[in-house]
């Protein structure tokens, strides 16, 4: 069973999945960029994205009895070769992931399937979603299957965790860390819903630290071209009130510094945020 796996190119043959993963990273990190864009902390904390080794994916067809004898046969029942994980900072930000992807037209859900509300006997919890993508390569169009999994950084700690241990104990994890795994399943499930307690502090210590970063940034361009085109000496001056302002924090003051900046550039006539 496994000479044929072997005689495939598996290179040419993964490749469009490969192009998949890419592409499809780098359309789901956009929406990182466009929440940024209106002021809103994304959903999405972060995207990864694999392609499955073919030693994993020879392992998975062993497991599911799916014959090596034709490569597209086999890539039609293996469903993950191409993998995308989309992580997120709170269980209630899933289901905004789960509804921006379902309004796609790029992309065609075959399957959904809901592992948060019913989790799995390991412990397992995620939202997989199933899809159908179309890549063009040299050879033309071809549409592949992924997998794209959505889950928060606490669910998928576990996971990596656990998939680890799998690993190591070939399947067969003793009984004691079993019960250990369990328990941390808990301790996981119970951070997601703590953090979604106080997910109104985290959402706005975030605004925060984005609108002091925002300012901090202008305040840097006006002092710049305060001193590189008015040629204003005080700048050093004004850069020491800076980090004074800084350093004590308030969002007002960093304001009110830039408004003056901003005064003093209109009176030199240079360009101000
Ligand atoms: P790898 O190395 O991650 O690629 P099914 O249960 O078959 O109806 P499902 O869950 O979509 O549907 O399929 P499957 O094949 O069980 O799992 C698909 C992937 O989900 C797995 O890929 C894992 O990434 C993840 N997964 C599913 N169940 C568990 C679990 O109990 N623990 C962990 N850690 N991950 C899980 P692979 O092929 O197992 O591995």
């Amino acid at each position: 069973m496994y000479f044929l796996g072997e005689a495939w190119d598996w290179h040419i043959l993964l490749n469009p999945y490969e192009q998949a993963v890419n592409e499809l990273r780098v359309k789901i990190e956009s929406y990182i960029k466009e929440f940024e864009l209106i002021d809103q902390l994304s959903p999405i904390e972060r995207v990864e994205g694999r392609v499955k080794r073919v030693g994993s994916i020879l392992d998975k067809a062993n497991r599911k009895n799916i014959p090596l004898t034709n490569f597209y046969e086999m890539a039609e029942l293996i469903e993950d070769i191409a993998g995308v994980r989309v992580i997120c900072r709170f269980v209630e930000d899933i289901e905004k992931v789960v509804l921006l992807l379902r309004k796609r037209n790029d992309l065609k859900i075959l399957t959904e399937r809901d592992y948060i509300t019913k989790r799995k006997p390991s412990g397992y919890r995620s939202y997989h979603i199933h899809i159908r993508y179309p890549v063009t390569t040299m050879k033309g169009n071809t549409e592949v299957l992924a997998e794209l999994q959505i889950r928060t950084m606490a669910m998928n700690y576990w996971a990596a965790i656990e998939h680890t241990l799998k690993y190591k104990y070939n399947g067969n994890i003793p009984d004691d860390v079993h019960k250990r795994l369990v328990k941390s399943a808990e301790a996981a499930f119970a951070l997601d819903h703590e953090m979604g307690v106080i997910r109104g502090e985290i959402v706005e210590a975030h605004r925060a630290v984005e609108q002091k970063n925002d300012i901090v940034d202008k305040i840097l361009h006006n002092m710049k071209n305060l001193f590189t085109y008015a040629r204003l000496e005080k700048v050093d001056e004004l850069n020491k009130e800076f980090i004074s302002i800084n350093e004590e924090g308030s969002l007002e003051k960093l304001n009110a510094f830039n408004q003056q900046l901003r005064m003093m550039a209109q009176l030199y006539k240079v360009d101000y945020f």
